[in-house]
């Protein structure tokens, strides 16, 4: 293709955008818009596959059934997104195989928030109620994203995430209405994963390398500065109505804001686990590639059972 060839798609390629046209897989794209988009769906993909992790945990130790049965099927719709995710990214011409070795081999990121143990039940509710909670702050704006496959996915993701945030939620109205030890536990829980579910919305504006031209093609919506700040605006409150205290003491409602102002986030913190010195890490990668390992023979036997069934199909049409 000629440049002058390439200029003109990239020209119309823009107009689209900025009519809120959606692209879809098989329309022609820059090189870079495609690349962009494997880099941040992938990430995505792996973070609910090892998102799984933490709260797989506490499946056999939930205190009743009712909370046995609402965990597992949270636990299932992630990696039912993960699957979607995918899927999506696989309609840019990249391979499932390939997105499981960067994941696997440890080149691919998946989001921070997902390597911070879970030590008690109360940190379900934290999970649920913060962590899908800045996920549902992040992704409802990926609804009206400009790739046609994510954006999609994307609707029946926050769906099933305003389950998963209320049941987190209700968990942590359960213990901070129930014994001093329990409420303690509930306000413990806060105290660990509050700082971590702020890092999870990515560095500041300034720091943030990609988001001026993901906001330019409308991959991203909002940046991760006023997610943060609509993430903290949403759940300050929350913690209110259930007496629980948020563990920052510059924490202060600015009324000519009409927003609330917060304390300095430990962005050392945040890149060290980025970087894999996180408290779980290792352990997360650990458990993903026996994972993978182990389930080896399941996959052999679907294959083999494949083959069988397509050989059959041609022995019969020759
Ligand atoms: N952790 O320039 P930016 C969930 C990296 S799903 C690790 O700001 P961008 C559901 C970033 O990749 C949670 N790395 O990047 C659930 C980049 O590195 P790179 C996941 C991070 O893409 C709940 C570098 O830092 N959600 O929770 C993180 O514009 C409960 C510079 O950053 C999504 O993935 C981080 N937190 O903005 C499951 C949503 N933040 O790639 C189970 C889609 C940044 O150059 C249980 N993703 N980095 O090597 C996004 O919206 C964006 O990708 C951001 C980052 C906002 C995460």
């Amino acid at each position: 293709m000629s440049e002058e060839q390439i200029k003109t798609l990239e020209a119309q390629f823009e107009e689209r955008i900025a009519h809120d046209e959606k692209i879809e897989a098989k329309d022609w794209m820059p090189e870079k818009y495609r690349k962009t988009h494997i880099r941040q769906i992938s990430q995505h993909a792996h973070s609910e596959i090892i998102g799984m992790l933490p709260e797989g945990n506490w499946i056999t130790r939930a205190p009743s059934l009712r909370r046995k049965v609402a965990l597992l099927a949270k636990i299932q719709d992630e990696a039912g997104h993960g699957l979607y995710l995918y899927s999506a990214c696989e309609t840019l011409g990249v391979s499932r195989d390939e997105l499981y070795d960067q994941l696997h081999s440890g080149k691919a990121k998946y989001s921070s928030i997902f390597n911070y143990p879970t030590i008690t039940w109360a940190d379900m509710g934290a999970i649920g109620w913060l962590v899908d909670g800045a996920a549902i702050i992040n992704q409802v704006p990926l609804c009206s994203t400009s790739y046609g496959p994510y954006a999609r996915a994307m609707i029946r993701v926050c769906k099933e995430e305003s389950f998963h945030q209320r049941q987190g939620y209700e968990i942590m109205v359960k213990l901070a209405n129930g014994t001093p030890e329990q409420k303690e536990m509930a306000q413990d829980a806060l105290n660990r994963w509050w700082w971590p579910s702020l890092m999870m919305l990515g560095p500041t504006d300034a720091e943030s390398v990609h988001t001026e031209q993901s906001m330019k093609w409308k991959l991203k919506r909002k940046s991760n500065d006023e997610l943060r700040q609509q993430f903290i605006d949403q759940t300050v409150p929350q913690a209110d109505l259930i007496g629980l205290t948020v563990p920052d003491p510059d924490l202060k409602w600015n009324e000519e804001r009409q927003s609330y102002d917060f304390g300095e986030i430990d962005w050392d913190e945040f890149w060290q686990v980025v970087k894999g010195h996180g408290p779980c890490n290792k352990e997360r990668m650990n458990a993903r590639v026996t994972a993978w390992e182990e389930g080896e023979w399941v996959r052999d036997a679907a294959m083999a059972y494949a083959e069988k069934k397509e050989n059959k199909k041609i022995n019969k049409a020759v």
